[in-house]
C-alpha cells in the first residue's frame, strides 16, 4: 500500500508504509542520505552486480556551477544507496581547481576508470571577451568501483578543443569511445588508447544524418544490434539517435524525456537486472534557501519492437517497486 506524503512544502513523494516509518524516503529523487545535492548521474552494473551511479555534487547555492568533488552511490533495490566518496577532488588535480562537472566511469582491463570534467577561470556573463574559463577532460583509476582514484597522467587528455561532459562507451571488442560535448555545443568523440591513459587517433567527425542540434552531456549504450546517442538537445529536452556502429553514420529518432522547468537535465541508461533504466536529474526546491536545486532521479524506460525508445514521463514514483517487480 501506498502513501502520498508532502516533503519540505513543495514536493511530492511516494512511499512505502514501512519505508516512511523508518523516516527513509523512497522514489524520486533518490533517497542518497543526508542533504548532498548530486546532479548529471552516469549509472553503471559492474560485476559485482550492484548498480553504480557516479554523480557530480552540487554544494548549497553554488556560484555558477562551481563544483568541486564527484561521488558515486550504490544499491541493489535502487531504493537503498551507499554513499561513496568523495572519490575524486579538484584539489587532488594539478591542472584545474574548479567545475567538477558531469563525469563517467568504466571497466576496462581489471580496473576502474573515472573520466571527468574540470577546469579552471572564470566565465564572465555579461562580458564574454573577458571570460576565461576553460575545460578539459582527465582520467583517473582505481582498483575498486568506489574509488579512491588516482589521476595517473596528472593533466587534461588534451588541452583544445574546450570540452566537458564525457560519456566513456566500451564496445563488445574492448575498444573505448570518448564522447564529449565541446566548443559551441559541438560534440566530438575519440577513440581511447588501450591502457586509457591516452587517446588514439583524430577526433572522429560522425555522421549525424543532416541533424546536429546544440547538446550537452551524451550518452551511448548498446542494446542489441543498435547503439545509442542519446543528450539533452539544446541542454533540456532528451533526444536520441541510433546506429549500427558506435561512430554512425547515426539516424535521429526524437524525443523520449520532455523539458522541466526550463532548467538543465543529463542523463544515463543502463540494463538492470533485466530492466532498462533512465537516471537523470531534476531541479526541486527541497529545504533549500536557494529554490530549486539539482537532485538525481530515475524512472524505467522501454523499447518498442523497432528498438526505439518510448517516451518517458517524469514519476515521484520512479524506480521505488524496483524489488517487488522480479
Ligand atoms: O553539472 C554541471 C553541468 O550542468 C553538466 O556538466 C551539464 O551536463 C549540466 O548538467
Amino acid at each position: 500500500m501506498n502513501k502520498i506524503l508532502k516533503l519540505a512544502g513543495t514536493s511530492l513523494m511516494v512511499c512505502t508504509i514501512a519505508a516512511c516509518s523508518k523516516g527513509t524516503p523512497v522514489g524520486n529523487p533518490l533517497n542518497f542520505g543526508g542533504d548532498i545535492r548530486t546532479a548529471d548521474p552516469s549509472a553503471h552494473v559492474w560485476q559485482d552486480g550492484k548498480m553504480y551511479v557516479y554523480t557530480s555534487h552540487d554544494l548549497e547555492c553554488q556560484e555558477d556551477f562551481w563544483m568541486k568533488d564527484w561521488y558515486a552511490f550504490s544499491s541493489t533495490d535502487l531504493v537503498n544507496w551507499q554513499k561513496h566518496g568523495p572519490l575524486l577532488t579538484v584539489d587532488d588535480l594539478t591542472w584545474a581547481d574548479n567545475y567538477a562537472w558531469a563525469p563517467d566511469a568504466a571497466y576496462k582491463n581489471g580496473k576502474y576508470y573515472l573520466v571527468f570534467p574540470a577546469g579552471n577561470g572564470h566565465k564572465d556573463r555579461v562580458n564574454p571577451e573577458k571570460s576565461t574559463k576553460w575545460m578539459g577532460i582527465g582520467i583517473a583509476e582505481s582498483d575498486s568501483p568506489t574509488g579512491p582514484f588516482k589521476d595517473m597522467i596528472g593533466g587534461p587528455l588534451w588541452k583544445s578543443p574546450y570540452a566537458n561532459d564525457p560519456s566513456l562507451f566500451i564496445d563488445d571488442d574492448g575498444q573505448a569511445y570518448l564522447y564529449v560535448h565541446a566548443t559551441k555545443h559541438d560534440y566530438y568523440v575519440i577513440k581511447m588508447a588501450d591502457d586509457m591513459r591516452s587517446t588514439q587517433g583524430d577526433f572522429i567527425k560522425m555522421d549525424m544524418g543532416g541533424y546536429e542540434p546544440k547538446m550537452e552531456g551524451p550518452w551511448v549504450f548498446k542494446r542489441g544490434e543498435y547503439y545509442y546517442y542519446t543528450m539533452p538537445e539544446n541542454n533540456r529536452v532528451l533526444t536520441y539517435y541510433m546506429a549500427k556502429s558506435p561512430i554512425g553514420p547515426w539516424e535521429y529518432k526524437g524525443e523520449f524525456m520532455q523539458q522541466e522547468h526550463q532548467s538543465n537535465n543529463h542523463h544515463s541508461i543502463v540494463e538492470y537486472q533485466g530492466q532498462w533504466i533512465l537516471f537523470y536529474h531534476r531541479w526541486l526546491d527541497i529545504n533549500s534557501e536557494c529554490g530549486r536545486q539539482r537532485h538525481s532521479a530515475a524512472e524505467y524506460l522501454y523499447f518498442n519492437d523497432d528498438g526505439t525508445i518510448k517516451p518517458v514521463e517524469r514519476t515521484d514514483k520512479g524506480v521505488s517497486d524496483f524489488a517487488n517487480r522480479k
